[in-house]
């Protein structure tokens, strides 16, 4: 039997400030939606797994939450999250916006410089994206180079358009040239290891971030809480906290229409990726100052 180039795997994490686009990269990869990603900040508050799998490797990816300086509870678990990610993988891709690095960037480097580049921590591989490159004129992405150059000896820096798909190619090659030879951890077939419950109540999460402002987006919480299939029709009820009465009433509007436009939105995608017809219910209930309460977020599962 001829034998073809070694099996590669690992884990890689995704990281950078929040907003930059680490959500879009990796639906982009695996070509289906397993984290939400919305114009706003601080989308993501999970390790979000996603698998992929090629011929000659399997890539685990973990898209993380946005670094940034946390002002509640919330923001303490989802740094945390960022954080421990580090420590668990074989690579690390580290995602900028096109522009010179900021205070947080520099704050990630001094972190991945003691994580990765300590003799005793073992050396790990880190890439650095620069993404959005649709947003830049192509002179000026060389020069960023050089500016993050001087920072860290990244082991490779590749400009990217998550959105675009530009440069995602290149990227899963490198990726895969780094990774260690290792065995399929998951069956070729499984792109995530994420409950369908888990993503219904992202996907509602994403339509009241869309569709509302101000504190609102950050103040929302959405539990699936019963799911049930019968004549070819699945039957979802999710609450959605708030943290306070008078968010509760932007929530529902004028005669239930916002709870109306955000029940019908999230039908419909949940439709499509359950390829079922979906009959969702939603209620909306305050938990007061949950972002701020440990019992009231291992609750809702941010423990
Ligand atoms: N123009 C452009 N926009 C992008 C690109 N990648 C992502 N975006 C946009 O950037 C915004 C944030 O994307 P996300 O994928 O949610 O970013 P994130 O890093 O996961 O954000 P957090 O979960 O908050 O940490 C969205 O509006 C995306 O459409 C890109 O390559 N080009
Ligand atoms: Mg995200």
């Amino acid at each position: 039997m001829a034998s073809g180039p070694p099996f590669r795997s690992g884990y890689v994490a995704i990281i950078g400030r929040p907003n930059v686009g680490k959500s879009t990269l990796l639906n982009s990869i695996l070509g289906e939606k397993v984290a939400i990603v919305t114009p706003r900040p601080q989308t993501t508050r999970n390790r979000i797994v996603g698998v992929k799998t090629l011929p000659h490797a399997q890539i685990i990816f973990l898209d993380t939450p946005g670094f940034h300086h946390p002002r509640e509870r919330l923001g303490d678990y989802m740094l945390r999250t960022a954080r421990e990610s580090l420590r668990e993988v074989d690579l690390i891709l580290f995602m900028v916006e096109p522009r010179s690095p900021g205070e947080i960037e520099r704050e990630i480097i001094r972190e991945l410089t003691g994580v990765c580049r300590k003799q005793d921590a073992g050396s790990r591989p880190v890439l650095l994206l620069i993404n959005k490159i649709d947003r830049i004129k192509k002179g000026n992405i060389l020069p960023l180079i050089g500016e993050y150059a001087g920072l860290m000896d990244f082991d490779e820096i590749i400009p990217v358009s998550a959105l675009m798909g530009d440069g995602i190619g290149e990227l899963l090659e490198t990726i895969i040239r780094y990774l260690p030879e290792g065995p399929q951890y998951y069956p070729p077939d499984i792109y995530t290891d994420q409950l369908e419950r888990f993503l219904v109540a992202e996907i509602i999460r994403e339509q009241v971030m869309l569709l509302t402002s101000d504190e609102i987006p950050y103040s929302v919480a959405v539990e699936t809480v019963s799911w049930e299939e019968k004549e070819g029709l699945v039957i979802i009820g999710a609450e959605i906290y708030v943290e306070k009465e008078s968010q509760k009433g932007i929530i529902i509007g004028k005669r239930g229409k916002m709870l109306k436009e955000i029940g019908t939105r999230s039908r419909r995608e949940i439709e499509s990726i359950l390829n079922s017809r979906v009959f969702l219910e939603l209620w909306v209930k305050v938990k007061e100052n949950w972002r701020k309460r440990i019992s009231a977020l291992r609750e809702l599962g941010y423990q």
